[in-house]
C-alpha cells in the first residue's frame, strides 16, 4: 500500500544525527470502504525477557508509548477495527508484541466515571473485531482521540522501526436505517479515576463491590470482564432487590490462575438487559485465593460492555473543571513520559488508570470466533497486561 511505503521511507530515513525519529501518527480515510487507517510509529523495541505473569506489566515491564493524538474525521458510527504490525523492513511483527493498545475519546465522558471515554482497546490478539451494522458508537468529525500502546517485545531480537496500522471501520451517516447508538460502559469494583484499580487479594474467598446509579437508562447489549489470577467472577446486581442481573465467570487452571473470563450477549436485536436511571446497581468482583497468602495489589475486577442509552441527550457531559476529570487527563498525559525505561515509577503509577473498554479484541485466551464477532468483546477493564 502506498501509505505504508511512504511511512516506511520516512522511518528508514531516520534523523540526520542518527537518533531514531520520534513516533508520529498519520490518519488516512478510505471513504468507499468506510475505513480509517491510523498509522503510528516508528517504534524501536529492544528485546525483553518474557513476563511470568501479567502482573509484571504493572511493574513497568513494558514500553508504554506517550499518547498520540488525532481528530476523528468523519460523521458516522465506529463499528470495529483490526491491527497490523510491521517492522522497519516491512516484515510482519508477531501480534503479541503489542501487549495492549487503548483509544481514548477526549470528546465524550464515560457513563459512570468523570473520565474520558475509552473508545476501544485491544490486547495481544489482533483478529478483526466488529459489531453488526445495526449498531455503532456515534462519532462526529473533530472528536479528539488519543491512542497509546504498551509494547512487550519478547521475540528474542530487537525490533526497529515498528509501525502499527490500526484500521477503524465506520458506518456512514447516510446508512438507512441508521445504526442504534451503542456506547462503551465500564464498571470497575475498585477504580480511583486517574489512579489505581488494583487491590489486595486475601487468602480464601473475598469480594469487593462498587455501587453506582446511571443518569440515563438504557440496555446492555453484551458484557465481558477482566480479572487477574484467582479471580472467580464479576457480577452486576440490583442493590434494592439483591437480584443478580448478569455475571461473567473466570475460567481457571488447576492452580486457580486465570485462563479467561467469559462473555455474555443479550442479543443485538433484542431488548438487551435493561438498566434504569437513578436506580442503585452494584458491580461485585469475587476472588478465591488458594495460596494461603495475601497477594498485594494482585486483583482487578471489572465488567465492560456496550450500552444503548434511552436518550443520548442525557449522556453526562464533560466537566473540564472537575478535579476527578482533570486527574484522568493528567494520568494520560504522563503516560509513557519515560517510555522505554523498564521499571520506572511513572509506568506503574499510570497503570491503573481508567481502563479501556468499548470494543475490545480479546481477553486472555478468548476463543476466537466464540461470538462470531457479533458484539463487543469487552476485555480488560483497564489498560494493563493480561
Ligand atoms: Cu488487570
Amino acid at each position: 500500500m502506498m501509505l505504508r511505503s511512504w511511512l516506511l521511507s520516512l522511518s528508514l530515513a531516520g534523523n540526520w544525527d542518527g537518533t531514531p525519529p520520534a513516533p508520529t501518527v498519520h490518519v488516512s480515510i478510505d471513504s468507499s470502504r468506510h475505513e480509517l487507517t491510523v498509522t503510528s510509529g516508528p517504534y524501536n523495541l529492544p528485546n525483553m525477557p518474557p513476563m511470568e505473569d501479567h502482573a509484571m506489566m504493572d511493574l513497568g515491564m513494558s514500553h508504554d508509548t506517550p499518547l498520540q493524538r488525532f481528530a476523528w474525521p468523519v460523521e458516522g458510527w465506529f463499528r470495529g477495527f483490526r491491527v497490523e504490525l510491521v517492522d522497519g523492513q516491512g516484515r510482519p511483527v508477531p501480534p503479541h508484541v503489542m501487549h495492549h493498545m487503548v483509544m481514548v475519546n477526549f470528546s465524550r465522558r464515560q457513563l459512570l466515571y468523570s473520565a474520558a471515554e475509552r473508545l476501544m482497546g485491544t490486547g495481544t490478539e489482533t483478529e478483526e473485531v466488529s459489531v453488526p451494522k445495526t449498531i455503532g458508537v456515534p462519532m462526529k468529525p473533530g472528536m479528539q482521540l488519543g491512542m497509546y500502546v504498551a509494547w512487550h517485545n519478547d521475540t528474542g531480537r530487537d525490533l526497529d522501526g515498528v509501525h502499527l496500522k490500526l484500521v477503524m471501520l465506520w458506518t456512514p451517516k447516510n446508512q438507512n436505517p441508521q445504526p442504534v447508538n451503542a456506547l462503551p460502559i465500564y464498571m470497575d469494583v475498585n477504580l480511583t479515576v486517574g489512579g489505581q484499580n488494583t487491590y489486595d487479594v486475601p487468602p480464601g474467598k473475598s469480594t469487593r463491590a462498587y455501587e453506582f446509579t446511571l443518569p440515563v437508562g438504557g440496555r446492555l447489549l453484551g458484557v465481558g470482564g477482566h480479572m487477574h489470577d484467582y479471580g472467580t467472577r464479576v457480577w452486576l446486581e440490583d442493590v434494592q432487590s439483591g437480584k443478580v442481573l448478569t455475571q461473567v465467570t473466570a475460567e481457571r487452571d488447576a492452580e486457580g490462575k486465570l485462563v479467561k473470563v467469559s462473555r455474555k450477549l443479550f442479543g443485538v436485536s433484542g431488548d438487551g438487559l435493561r438498566l434504569k436511571p437513578n436506580r442503585r446497581y452494584r458491580v461485585v468482583g469475587e476472588y478465591d485465593n488458594p495460596t494461603g497468602e495475601m497477594r498485594p495489589m494482585g486483583a482487578m475486577a471489572s465488567m465492560v460492555g456496550l450500552f444503548v442509552p434511552d436518550d443520548m441527550r442525557r449522556w453526562p457531559s464533560i466537566d473540564p473543571r472537575d478535579p476527578i476529570y482533570r486527574r484522568d487527563l493528567a494520568s494520560l498525559e504522563v503516560r509513557g513520559a519515560s517510555s522505554s525505561m523498564s521499571g520506572n515509577a511513572q509506568g506503574s503509577d499510570a497503570e491503573g488508570g481508567p481502563p479501556s473498554h468499548g470494543l475490545h479484541s480479546s481477553e486472555a485466551g478468548d476463543a476466537p470466533g466464540e461470538e462470531d464477532g457479533s458484539v463487543s468483546q469487552p476485555h480488560s477493564g483497564h489498560d494493563s497486561h493480561e
